[in-house]
Order: C-alpha cells, then sequence, then structure tokens
C-alpha cells in the first residue's frame, strides 16, 4: 500500500477563516465581512476580524506546517487584498480595478517561504469572499459581468504568483456560495431568495443564475491561465467540488434514483458542464426549466475547462426519494439504515458522519463518472468540545484520528486497489478557525488554537497524520 511519488501531502485553508487585519494594507471588506457582522447571522455572534491572526502569524503558521510533514499547502486569496477596490464606489460596470501591491507582497512571502521549505503553494482563487464592491456595483455573482472581474483578478494572481505557484483553484465548492449563500441564506451573501416566481414554486431561479456565472467565472479564468501563462509556467489548473457519498437508503429502485438524483443536483450541478459540457439532464427536470443555458461558444471554453477534479468531502448520507429541496434532488438524506443501525459514527455536528467506505465509494463513483486526477483538497472532522475542554485534553484528539485513520486506508483501497487516480491529499484544516456560520464554537484544525493569546498547539492527529504520510510515500523512483 503507497502513495505515488509526486503525490501531495498537506493541509488546507481559507483567508477568511483565518487572516484577520480585514483592513491592514489597504484590503476592503468582502461579503463575508460584511454577513458576519450583520446581527444573528454566525452562530456565537462572533466576526473574522481577528480569527488565527494569521496575517501576522503566517510564518510560524508555514512552520508548523514543516514540522508536520506537509509538501503542500492549500490556502486561498483573498480578492479583495490583492485588488484594489478603495476608489469602487466611484468606479462603473467594466471598469478593472487597479492590483494592490501589498495584498500582492503579502501572498507572494507566504508563496516564497513555502518554496523555501520545500512546500508546494496550491492557491484557491475564490474561497466564498467575494468583494463587496462588486456586490454593490452589479450583485456579485448574479450577473455575467462578475466573469470579466474575476478573469482580471485570476490574471493578477497568475502573473504575481505564478513563477511559484504550479496548483490553481478557481473556485471552492460552487454549491455552497449558490446553495447556502442564494437559497438558504445561511451563508454570505445571505440571499433567500424568492422562489414563487419559478415554474414549481418552490425552485429558484437566482441559486441556478449564479451557480452558472461561478462555472463561466472558472472557466474563462483557466482559459486565460491556460492561454497567456501555462506555456511558460507549466502548472496546472481545476475547479474544488464539493461531494457527499449519497448512498441509496434501501435497494429500492425509487432509492436508488434518488441517491442519483442528489449527486447531480450536489455536484453534478458543476461537474457535469466542467467535464462532460452540459447541466446533467435530471437537474434540468428538476428545476423546471429554470437552468440557465450556454451559448456554443460558452460550452466549448466550459468543456474540459478543469486539469483534474478537486475534491472536499466529509461525510456520506443515506437518500430515500420524497423531499423537497431541488437544490439536493428532492430527496430526503439521513444516516440510519432501515434497520437502526447508524452510518458510520457521530460528530458533534449535525451533518457529518464518519463513514470511510463512503469515502472509497465516492471516489471510485467520480472516477468512473468524469474520469479526471482527483485532487482530494479538504478532508477532516469537527470537535465541538475542543472549546469547552481545557486544552491540554483538547489537543488528544483521539475521535479526529480516529476520523483519519479510516479516510487515509480508504484513500490507499481506492488508489491501490481500485486503480482510481487520486494526486493529493489535503487535510481540512491546519488550524482551528472562523467556521463560517458555525464561527469559533466548531474545531476542525489538526492545531488548537488559544484565541485569548493566538498561541498554536499541535494536536496528536497532526502527528498521525505526519506519521502516516511518511509511513506510505515512495521516496524513490
Ligand atoms: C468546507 O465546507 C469549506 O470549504 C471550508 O471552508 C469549511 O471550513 C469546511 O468545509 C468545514 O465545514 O447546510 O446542512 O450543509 C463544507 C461544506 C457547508 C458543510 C456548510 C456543512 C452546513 C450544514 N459545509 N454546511 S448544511
Amino acid at each position: 500500500m503507497s502513495l505515488p511519488k509526486d503525490f501531495l501531502f498537506g493541509f488546507a485553508t481559507a483567508a477568511y477563516q483565518i487572516e484577520g487585519s480585514p483592513t491592514a494594507g489597504g484590503r476592503t471588506p468582502s461579503v463575508w465581512d460584511t454577513f458576519s457582522h450583520l446581527p444573528g447571522k454566525v452562530a456565537d455572534g462572533t466576526t473574522g476580524d481577528v480569527a488565527c491572526d494569521h496575517y501576522t502569524r503566517w510564518r510560524d503558521d508555514i512552520a508548523l506546517l514543516k514540522s508536520y510533514g506537509a509538501n503542500a499547502y492549500r490556502f486561498s486569496v483573498s480578492w479583495s487584498r490583492v485588488i484594489d477596490f478603495s476608489n469602487a464606489s466611484k468606479a462603473s460596470v467594466g471598469t478593472r480595478d487597479p492590483r494592490n501591491e501589498e495584498g500582492i507582497k503579502f501572498y507572494r512571502a507566504i508563496a516564497e517561504e513555502c518554496v523555501r521549505l520545500g512546500i508546494k503553494p496550491a492557491i484557491t482563487l475564490f474561497h466564498w469572499d467575494t468583494p463587496q464592491a462588486l456586490e454593490d456595483r452589479y450583485g456579485g455573482w448574479r450577473r455575467r459581468e462578475i466573469v470579466g472581474d474575476f478573469v482580471h483578478y485570476a490574471k493578477v494572481c497568475f502573473e504575481a504568483f505564478g513563477d511559484l505557484v504550479k496548483h490553481w483553484i478557481t473556485l471552492n465548492e460552487p454549491w455552497c456560495y449558490s446553495a447556502l449563500g442564494h437559497a438558504y441564506g445561511v451563508h454570505a451573501p445571505g440571499r433567500t431568495s424568492d422562489r414563487t416566481k419559478s415554474p414549481e414554486g418552490n425552485t429558484a431561479v437566482e441559486p441556478y443564475v449564479v451557480g452558472h456565472n461561478l462555472i463561466l467565472g472558472h472557466a474563462y479564468a483557466v482559459k486565460a491561465y491556460r492561454d497567456l501563462f501555462a506555456p511558460t509556467q507549466k502548472g496546472s489548473i481545476g475547479v474544488t467540488l464539493d461531494a457527499l457519498a449519497y448512498l441509496p437508503y434501501d435497494d429500492t429502485p425509487g432509492s436508488e434514483s434518488a441517491a442519483q438524483r442528489a449527486m447531480d443536483a450536489r455536484t453534478g450541478w458543476f461537474a457535469d458542464p466542467i467535464y462532460k459540457g452540459h447541466y446533467p439532464a435530471s437537474l434540468t427536470s428538476l428545476s423546471g426549466g429554470v437552468l440557465p443555458s450556454f451559448t456554443e461558444e460558452e460550452i466549448r471554453v466550459v468543456k474540459g475547462s478543469s486539469d483534474f477534479l478537486g475534491l472536499n468531502t466529509y461525510t456520506s448520507n443515506l437518500i430515500q426519494d420524497g423531499g423537497n429541496d431541488p437544490y439536493n434532488g428532492k430527496t430526503k438524506g439521513g444516516f440510519v439504515r432501515p434497520d437502526g443501525s447508524e452510518l458510520g459514527f457521530k460528530s458533534h455536528v449535525g451533518w457529518l458522519q464518519a463513514y470511510p467506505e463512503g469515502f472509497r465509494k465516492l471516489l471510485n463513483y467520480l472516477w468512473k463518472t468524469y474520469q479526471t486526477p482527483i485532487f482530494v483538497t479538504e478532508n477532516g472532522f469537527p470537535v465541538k468540545d475542543e472549546t469547552s475542554l481545557p486544552i491540554e485534553q483538547a489537543i488528544h484528539d483521539t475521535n479526529r484520528i480516529r476520523y483519519f485513520e479510516g479516510y487515509t486506508q480508504a484513500l490507499l483501497d481506492a488508489i491501490n486497489e481500485d486503480g482510481v487516480v487520486v494526486k493529493s491529499y489535503f487535510a481540512w484544516s491546519l488550524l482551528d478557525n472562523f467556521e463560517w456560520a458555525d464561527g469559533y464554537l466548531t474545531r476542525f484544525g489538526v492545531t488548537y488554537v488559544n484565541y485569548k493569546t493566538q498561541q498554536r498547539y499541535p494536536k496528536d492527529s497532526a502527528k498521525w497524520l505526519k506519521e502516516w504520510f511518511e509511513k506510505n510515500h515512495q521516496k524513490l523512483d
């Protein structure tokens, strides 16, 4: 059992979840700054204003990566740090806002330090933090105009970091941004779209429009990279989607087709256009005809616009027919089988149960369906209790180790037994951090962060993962 020589092993983070310093170096707000400051949006009433203070402590955090044996680091760039929106109120649609050299300097220093330590930097361009200026200017991702602005920003990044960065991820989990941000309103920009305007009276158009523009933004950014940068920089670029193993609740045809419909609605919504050139047929009918369509020219740009499939995955779900949620395939999902037994073991967070076999099935499904190398860009386990435990106890994160044991074994089995091509494993996350609408209540880190002192404490899981990689990585040709 082993991992290929060029396998990337490391940890992932996202800008708004760790950086803090929201106004430093000319940064302007993103939709997450606005949203988290609204009362009632974040469970513990917190924001990312300070977070892990990574903006000033980044060098120590990269040292942690090194000590955990990582050969790669996935982090996201904050759009509103590297593009200067300080004059945005005077700008109109079509303005290409200038570069912000101070923001660029910050991320270049991080990438340089990684390279110096033998850690390959992998950049996510969009991890949900749309510049508020663009939200105000024309409605952010609800409008096609954003594609030009996203490509402009992406080109600034390719130009500024591309000598150091050879792995690019355009978008993180567009499903979350579209559905959680525009249908349920639990993520920024917090919109709960009007569902009465759709033919079925349940499906709103807006989340699909947002998803459509995200796909186009991704595809045109990839085109720019391939046309202008890849020939000299020789990196690869793709998208990261979130996926669950949706497993039939029982062996009835109803459950089986519902599970497939859920896969289509959650992951196929983005994966099918990007890898196959069209939306899934089941999503087209599920949406009651409100899905936007691509022009012939757009299809040529969208189809094949990812060098790999970036995969964020945490859990599995048992699917039955009969739900009422258009963005999850109008299915019902749960963790309890017909015989009353549970799927895997529980975390302290309702949506996540650990089920390693589901991960192995999912890897096989994605490999078979999309036939492209898979980069696992996030996988991890939350612990709520860590917040109330004394630090010296919280760092002994036995349950998280149990999760990683199962999931890394499933990964090895998929690679070595099933022949699935998997090129990376990034654990979520390097640090405990701002867990979006959950605030700081839920900790996903392999490093405990004491938010009062900003002191970092490696948890046992960090050591466990380090040893796992050392044991399984082929270093010889
Ligand atoms: C990823 O999101 C994110 O990329 C990362 O930033 C995040 O910190 C990490 O995983 C851990 O959550 O409305 O029932 O889906 C994973 C997607 C979005 C899953 C919010 C849980 C809330 C429950 N997550 N979702 S539900």
